[in-house]
């Protein structure tokens, strides 16, 4: 038995939800509501000491960290397989989940903007006090402040795209044309990639994923975008959800 606690716009939850479609996992789904911070909640920490979603729950075990929820879900159910055969593209598979995950903060700034922020600019200093004080990370912390108090500038935002297209330029590079990231298949690397892509498609960078500026991604995200279990995952349009 799965049980899936995630947000329909969360980008860690959507790839643990691409990666259960393409296994054709039936699972339970659990939707945490951020907006109320579900997430830190003492029942919730117990299931992911991080605060954050999404956790799967296998048989009563909990697990968090999307990257190693899909390694496990490929481990636990082999096919079709999501992870490359050899070692050494396991490795680098490894490597764009961690890179990518790196990247989260630059994505951050644009996600909030949308809902959490509206919310959070409403509380006051001691109801913003006492959220703070549940949030288990530091980052999570300064970027609750930030959207409550102090909302990322123009400059911050120029600056996270900059960064947000350099992972285009890095996958551009690596993937030969109608290649995916890894290797000749598709692999959790890919998924790793596939909610920040949605984002830069969708609202961040959307010029930079034509044919002329980053011909290989755009061809990719096209190919993804095909898959049954993309279809399936309820990737859908992070704007028009929020209650803007
Ligand atoms: N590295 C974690 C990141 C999880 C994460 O950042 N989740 C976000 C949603 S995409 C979240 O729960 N944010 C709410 C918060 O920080 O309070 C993973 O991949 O599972």
């Amino acid at each position: 038995m799965m049980i899936l606690h995630h947000a329909w716009q969360s980008s860690a939850s959507r790839r643990v939800r691409l990666c259960l479609e393409e296994k054709g996992v039936a699972y339970e789904g659990h939707v945490v509501d951020l907006t109320k911070l579900e997430q830190h909640s003492p029942e919730y920490l117990k299931i992911n000491p991080n605060g954050v979603i999404p956790t799967l729950i296998h048989d009563g075990r909990p697990l968090h960290e999307s990257g190693t929820i899909c390694e496990y879900l490929d481990e636990l159910i082999p096919d079709p397989p999501l992870r490359p055969d050899d070692a050494y593209e396991r490795a680098k598979m490894r490597n764009w989940i961690r890179h990518i995950d790196s990247l989260i903060g630059n994505l951050v700034i644009f996600n909030w903007r949308h809902q959490l922020q509206k919310v959070a600019q409403k509380w006051s200093d001691e109801e913003l006090a006492e959220v703070i004080r549940k949030i288990p990370s530091p980052e999570r912390k300064e970027a609750w402040m930030r959207v409550a108090r102090r909302p990322y500038t123009e400059e911050e935002r120029d600056e996270a795209r900059a960064k947000l297209i350099g992972l285009l330029d890095r996958m551009e590079a690596a993937m030969d044309p109608d290649g995916w990231l890894v290797g000749d298949a598709y692999s959790i690397a890919d998924i790793a990639a596939v909610p920040f892509i949605k984002r830069i498609d969708e609202e961040i960078a959307p010029d930079q994923m034509t044919e002329a500026k980053h011909p290989r991604v755009a061809a990719w995200w096209t190919a993804i975008q095909a898959r049954p279990a993309y279809g399936r995952a309820g990737i859908g349009s992070f704007i028009e959800a929020s209650s803007d």
